[in-house]
């Protein structure tokens, strides 16, 4: 039986789009935020009796076609030794390009809990849902590992990518390395799919982002034997440079027609691309924006729905069924 979420990676056509919803284990879950109440992040990431049960939690609600593991971006870092400490979002210390450069290698048994939450997710699923494993593209970890946690613009990162431009390509073939071990790791865990958040490169101009962003993420795909989807929101500007990445589909953001950015993408298979808040208003208008999304996809074969970006902690839980409802009727 091939998956519905890995039968439209393969541009299969199919009754129906697939549809999972980034961040879908998470805050917006009442069952989540009860979990949390007796575990911190970190513990919750690294036990995988509880990330396990975390991944099913959304599985359980609803129809979905992909379970998406939980962990977080910066979980193989702390494994490379970088210590942090998430406030909700990461905090660490600000690192030198040199010293990201000479990070060590990423040693795959002190993320051991990653892999037994993968058989774990990967055993207890029912049989169609894919198995989504990530990783965070190298840029989007050089911002947060040199700015020492999120920011809106980023501009000590930036700062630092202008001021020494070979560093910075040192520092993001060490990222690459080990994301590339990481992403091969869970494949060989059991994931079906991988997905790779370059959550920051929209901030780059398009010449940074080709020379910076998409050769670093490229290779942190290279070796991975599993469907590929890389993601970078906020790049509407860069549609037409993403394809290089190599991966088998792009995720968009909902700043641009999805009928738009697939013909500016090209010939590859795509993700998105409701704008999040639609899920924050009514019912009707949850339905109406699922018909125009599939309206102007028109059945192309290779579309998996998805929000846009991450779903906001804020959304009642009754929206997000509305939404799947809605793609399961389309069927
Ligand atoms: O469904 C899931 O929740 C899957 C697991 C998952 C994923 C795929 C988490 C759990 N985080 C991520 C990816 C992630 N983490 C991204 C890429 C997606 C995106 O662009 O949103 C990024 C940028 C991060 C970094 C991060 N970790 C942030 C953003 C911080 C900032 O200021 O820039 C935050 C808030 C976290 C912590 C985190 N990670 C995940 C959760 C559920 C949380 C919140 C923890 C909590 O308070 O319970």
């Amino acid at each position: 039986m091939t998956r519905r979420l890995e039968a439209a990676l393969q541009r299969r056509t199919l009754d129906r789009p697939p549809v999972w919803i980034m961040r879908q284990a998470g805050r917006y879950l009442p069952e989540y935020r009860q979990l949390r109440e007796r575990h911190t992040f970190q513990e919750a990431v690294s036990t995988p009796e509880v990330a396990s049960a975390i991944t099913l939690q959304p599985i359980h609600r609803f129809a979905l076609d992909g379970a998406v593991i939980f962990a977080d971006i910066m979980t193989p870092l702390e494994a490379m030794g970088v210590d942090m400490t998430f406030d909700p979002g990461p905090r660490l210390r600000p690192h030198t390009l040199d010293e990201v450069a000479s990070l060590p290698d990423l040693d795959v048994d002190r993320v051991g809990f990653v892999e037994e939450t993968i058989r774990r997710v990967r055993d207890q699923a029912p049989a169609h849902v894919s198995v989504i494993g990530f990783a965070g593209a190298p840029l989007t970890l050089l911002a947060y590992l040199v700015q020492g946690g999120g920011s809106k613009d980023f501009m000590h990162f930036r700062g630092a990518l202008r001021s020494d431009p070979l560093a910075a390509a040192a520092a993001l073939d060490r990222l690459s390395s080990a994301m590339a071990t990481y992403l091969a790791f869970q494949a060989a865990a059991g994931a079906d799919v991988v997905q790779l958040f370059d959550s920051w490169a929209g901030l780059l101009d398009r010449r940074s982002f080709s020379t910076l962003a998409v050769p670093a993420a490229e290779r942190s795909l290279s070796g991975v034997d599993v469907p590929t989807i890389y993601f970078a929101p906020g790049a509407g500007h860069t549609l037409e440079l993403q394809p290089s990445v190599g991966a088998t589909a792009y995720g968009v953001d909902w700043r641009i027609p999805i009928d738009e950015a697939w013909d500016r993408l090209g010939d590859v298979a795509i993700q998105g691309n409701i704008d999040p808040a639609v899920l924050l208003g009514d019912p009707e208008a949850i339905r109406s924006e699922v018909v125009d999304l599939l309206d102007r996809v028109g059945g192309r074969p290779g579309h998996i729905v998805n929000l846009g970006h991450g779903i906001d902690r804020r959304t009642p839980p009754e929206n997000v069924q509305v939404l799947i409802e809605a793609i399961v009727a389309s069927g």
